[in-house]
């Protein structure tokens, strides 16, 4: 897979050149390229934004150096780039969306900063706008960082397999809690069902857990899950009701 992200600040990318996403580049999995777009900008001083048109405070980002930038990023005719601007205006990015972008062999990020680029960009060469969340950040950059790696770890090969097999088993809930050695820190003991050796009994355990966890921080993904029969039962005599 090749992602591009098109930029003005490229030092701000070391979160994808660590971790999962480095393993993936020197696996050969992905191909992750930087596009400062400072060097397709115009004239003697590489100029990237303009005033608006219409008046009003703050620089819009002119389009030129942006089209130059995207036909750099998007001349493979074999492998045509899925053009995403990272916005506040956008869909909010979801595990869903992750998935439809993991399937794609070629993506082209655009990373926006101060009031915004220019409409014509969105017009002809935007595919999709994407947010991160209802909040406020100071550019694209960060948003970038975040669809890249979530994307970047669904490639095939990029964490291992099992790992992989019970993410996708229990996504759409949480996970269930975690103990390693000691067997008692600070006077807290671990559960000792996972010191039983018990197997069967301990994937029960965690899928209570998991269920249960999920029921009591974030009863809105309980909504939208096909919980089992047995999953019900189970949550029911915790004291939950289920609508
Ligand atoms: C100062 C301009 N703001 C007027 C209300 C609008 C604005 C434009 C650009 C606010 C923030 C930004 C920079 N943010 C992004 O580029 C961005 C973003 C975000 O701020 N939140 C969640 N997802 C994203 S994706 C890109």
């Amino acid at each position: 897979m090749q992602i591009d992200i098109i930029t003005l600040f490229p030092e701000m990318f070391a979160p994808l050149f660590t971790s999962i996403p480095a393993q993936a580049q020197k696996k050969g999995l992905l191909e992750l390229r930087l596009i400062d777009l400072r060097s397709y900008g115009t004239g003697r001083h590489y100029q990237t934004d303009d005033v608006p048109y219409g008046g009003g405070c703050g620089m819009v980002m002119q389009p030129e150096p942006l089209s130059r930038a995207i036909k750099y990023a998007d001349s493979d005719p074999e492998k045509p780039a899925h053009v995403i601007f990272l916005s506040p205006q956008g869909q909010t990015f979801t595990q869903k969306k992750a998935e439809e972008l993991a399937a794609l062999p070629h993506l082209t990020m655009i990373c926006g900063h101060y009031e915004g680029i220019d409409e014509r960009i969105l017009q002809k060469y935007v595919h999709e706008e994407i947010s991160v969340g209802d909040f406020v950040l100071s550019g694209g950059e960060l948003a970038s960082m975040i669809v890249a790696d979530a994307v970047v770890r669904l490639i095939p090969g990029a964490i291992d397999a099992q790992s992989a097999a019970e993410e996708s088993f229990s996504s759409g809930i949480l996970d269930h809690p975690h103990y390693t050695r000691p067997e008692v820190f600070e006077e807290m003991a671990v559960p000792p069902v996972l010191l039983s050796g018990d197997h069967k009994k301990i994937a029960l355990w965690r899928r209570r857990q998991a269920l249960l966890a999920t029921a009591r921080k974030r009863p809105d993904l309980l909504a939208s899950y096909p919980l089992s029969q047995e999953d019900k039962k189970l949550l029911k005599e915790e004291g939950f009701s289920l609508s």
